[in-house]
């Protein structure tokens, strides 16, 4: 682990916010264990292990039913530790992978049995190096015909030159924790307008509205997160995901407490019906269509 990477909170507190019966965690990770499963070695952190047991005790205990596992860079594409996870979890565990364009049909008809519905591209660069587009093209050539979307992870300067190019994907497009407005500006400003607009004219865009705890300039209980969230969830109420993110890579100022997250739920989706889509229909429909 590195020297200042913050391990997940081992305790969090309760929610007092129930969600409705088959909720999804629709953005989580599974890290290693090392020992098992080695983190790769393009990697640009190493966190603390996060092994599939503890992810599936913070599921039952935080009032939900089934996971989205994301593969998270510091695995690189290397799936064994999402696959062996998705396996353990059977029908209550759906994943996003990460995959290289060689990848033969053989390969991604056994991940796709395991659980995996999406692969994910990576844009930020403290992450990850730089792929060109066209190898993620011919990536989402290749898992287009299983029914797959991309996952895309970068941030809101970036969506202008980006694009062009999710918007010619020949897949439904997940968009991770709303392309990470900087919420200091505020939801009438030209940058997240630029993201509701894009999410407006391409109905095949879903947006993740998790992730307070990274985009929050003022802290728990991330206030100034809710406006932005609340904005999409009412705008888009059936192109919406929530995750909690555990474990949580990569922060830096402090660990949020998971059952806090869970409480963020009810102030962003404020009525049962919207928080039925947001955390069943959608998730669903997305991931278990079959
Ligand atoms: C997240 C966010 C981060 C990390 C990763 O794959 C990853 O390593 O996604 C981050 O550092 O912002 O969603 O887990």
């Amino acid at each position: 682990m590195d020297p200042d990477y913050l391990p997940f909170d081992p305790n969090p507190s309760k929610p007092r916010f129930r969600p409705p019966a088959g909720a999804v965690d629709a953005h989580c990770h599974v890290f290693g264990p090392g020992d098992v499963f080695p983190y790769a070695p393009e990697r640009k952190y190493t966190p603390c292990d996060a092994p599939k047991a503890k992810l599936f005790a913070l599921r039952d205990f935080l009032g939900f039913e089934r996971n989205v596992i994301v593969q998270a860079t510091c695995h690189g594409s290397d799936n064994r530790a999402l696959v062996d996870a998705l396996k353990t979890a059977g029908d209550r565990a759906r994943g996003v992978a990460t995959v290289t364009a060689d990848i033969s049909e053989g390969e991604l008809k056994a991940l796709h049995q395991a659980g995996v519905r999406g692969v994910r591209f990576n844009f930020l660069k403290r992450l990850v190096d730089f792929t060109p587009r066209e190898v993620l093209a011919e990536v989402a050539a290749k898992i287009a015909p299983l029914g797959w979307h991309v996952v895309v992870y970068f941030e809101a300067p970036d969506l202008k030159e980006l694009e062009p190019f999710f918007t010619q994907l020949p897949t439904g497009v997940v968009v991770d924790h709303m392309g990470r407005p900087d919420v200091s500006l505020g939801v009438e400003h030209a940058q997240f307008q630029a993201f509701l607009r894009f999410m407006d004219q391409n109905p095949q865009v879903v947006s993740k509205v998790s992730c307070p705890e990274r985009l929050s300039v003022q802290g728990p209980p991330y206030d100034d997160v809710v406006p932005f969230a609340r904005a999409i969830v009412e705008r888009f109420p059936d192109r919406v995901l929530w995750g909690t993110d555990w474990p949580h890579p990569n922060m830096k100022t402090h660990m949020p407490d998971d059952g806090l997250l869970v409480d963020y739920i009810p102030r962003v989706a404020v009525t049962a019906e919207l928080q039925r889509k947001l955390l069943v229909d959608n998730p669903m429909r997305l991931y278990w269509a079959d």
